[in-house]
């Protein structure tokens, strides 16, 4: 990993800049790919899951049989294990379900908001060379609290063409109603467009490689709405004297193992505290059964020294990683100075695998920066927000004539026409 000393300020805009992916290519095939979907259905999905994942199947969606045989599989223990996560998760994002009063804002005139589920959903969850199961829990149990009335999810099967079961177990779980095998750019195209065997859904949810995120992008145009603008996956961590060695180079470690364009970047004001992080990270490194994805990722990586935490918290918010962890003990002051990050964890006991896994936030967040203006998945990302009012006549009286004045001023005199006869109805009505 490479060392930097106190960077200038000046510097920092090169420093916080990802890795960039060559768009033309990715732009071009993935498009070519949309097109085929639309055009042919079911025939397009079915050759690019052989094209990309080797996989010739005579059908598309799991069946009851397939899902039955896997949850045999799972073990107790691991039942156990989801059932932990799944009671945390599903407190946090209960938690969300706020019932937001009416308001009069002036005699008569009550204005109210209430959040109504999106109809239907799409899970994308990778799988590959770590099927993420959590990623099931993270996207399906906020669906369900929604009240989302379709959940379908897709992943991409290999060779054996077998779902991995935990994936299995973890949907039929928390009531995923569809399970698609495919993946890549042809699974959002399919739920983009629908084709013969699969449904079109409203929303896209989740992470996936570069393929898949731009195919979110074409979603989107074609008026399909989309959870975050995804990238690689990220981890700051700011470590001052207090921190521990040992923790701070697992956790860049278990970003880094994602894969290998993820990002760690290790922030400290003590030297000695950066020379114990990087000797623990090659310690540790050598067992992982990922190394190798993590030492290419750790090659994308930096390690920023500065004088000041006050300066490790700025370049953060300048960064705006998608998750920040504050490896130190006195951390209040630090944590009202955060402005820009997706999850945050404080103190030496709070790792990023806790919020991947269990502790109950969500771990599909924005990546790439964007942070700055997004927030991660959360009860939200599956509703939208009517808004209502309720005028009576004194309530139309008493704001009428501000509405005219305004509409006049504007000169939309249909507009202060739709008023004007209100109130003279009103008046005629009075004088009667
Ligand atoms: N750190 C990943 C989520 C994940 N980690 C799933 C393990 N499984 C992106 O936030
Ligand atoms: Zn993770």
């Amino acid at each position: 990993m490479k060392i930097i000393e106190q960077p200038l300020k000046s510097n920092w805009s090169n420093l916080v800049r990802r890795p960039i992916i060559k768009e033309e290519k990715l732009d071009n095939a993935v498009r070519q790919i949309m097109l085929d979907v639309k055009q042919k259905g079911d025939l397009a999905i079915f050759q690019y899951n052989a094209k990309f994942d080797g996989v010739n199947l005579d059908r598309l969606i799991v069946s009851p049989k397939e899902i039955e045989a896997a949850i045999l599989t799972i073990p107790n223990q691991l039942k156990a294990a989801i059932e932990v996560a799944r009671k945390n998760i599903t407190a946090f994002h209960q938690s969300q379900h706020i019932v937001e009063p009416i308001v009069e804002t002036t005699k008569g005139v009550k204005c109210w908001r209430k959040s109504v589920a999106i109809e239907s959903v799409g899970l994308y969850i990778p799988a590959g060379t770590a099927p993420l199961f959590s990623t099931v829990l993270m996207l399906g149990i906020p669906a369900k609290i929604a009240g989302c009335k379709k959940i379908v999810l897709c992943t991409p099967v290999s060779k054996s063409g077998k779902v991995p079961a935990s994936i299995l177990y973890t949907a039929q779980l928390i009531g995923v109603d569809i399970i698609y095998k495919m993946g890549g750019a042809q699974a959002i195209a399919g739920l983009t467009y629908g084709t013969e065997s699969i449904q079109k859904v409203d929303k896209i949810f989740g992470p996936g490689n570069q393929f898949v995120a731009k195919a979110k992008e074409f979603a989107q145009q074609a008026g399909i709405a989309i959870d975050l603008p995804a990238g690689p996956s990220e981890l700051l961590i700011i470590a001052d004297q207090t921190a521990v060695p040992e923790f701070v180079a697992a956790d860049l470690l278990s970003q880094a193992e994602h894969g290998v364009d993820s990002q760690v970047i290790l922030l400290s004001n003590d030297k000695v505290m950066i020379e114990k992080v990087l000797a623990e990270v090659v310690k540790q490194l050598v067992d992982l059964p990922r190394q190798a994805i993590a030492k290419l990722a750790l090659e994308n990586s930096k390690v920023i020294f500065f004088s000041t935490l006050e300066d490790c918290v700025l370049f953060s918010n300048t960064y705006a990683p998608e998750h920040l962890i504050l490896a130190a003990t006195q951390t209040e002051n630090l944590v009202d100075k955060i402005t820009n990050a997706g999850s945050v964890f404080i103190g030496n006991y709070s790792c990023e695998s806790a919020g991947d896994y269990a502790s109950g936030t969500n771990h599909t967040l924005p990546t790439n920066g964007f942070a700055k203006t997004y927030s991660g998945v959360s009860l939200d990302s599956f509703v939208k927000k009517i808004t209502f009012q309720e005028l009576s006549k004194e309530g139309i009286k008493n704001i009428g004539e501000a509405i005219e004045v305004m509409a006049t001023e504007e000169k939309l005199y249909g507009h202060k026409n739709a008023v004007t006869l209100r109130l003279n109805n009103l008046e005629d009505e009075e004088n009667k």
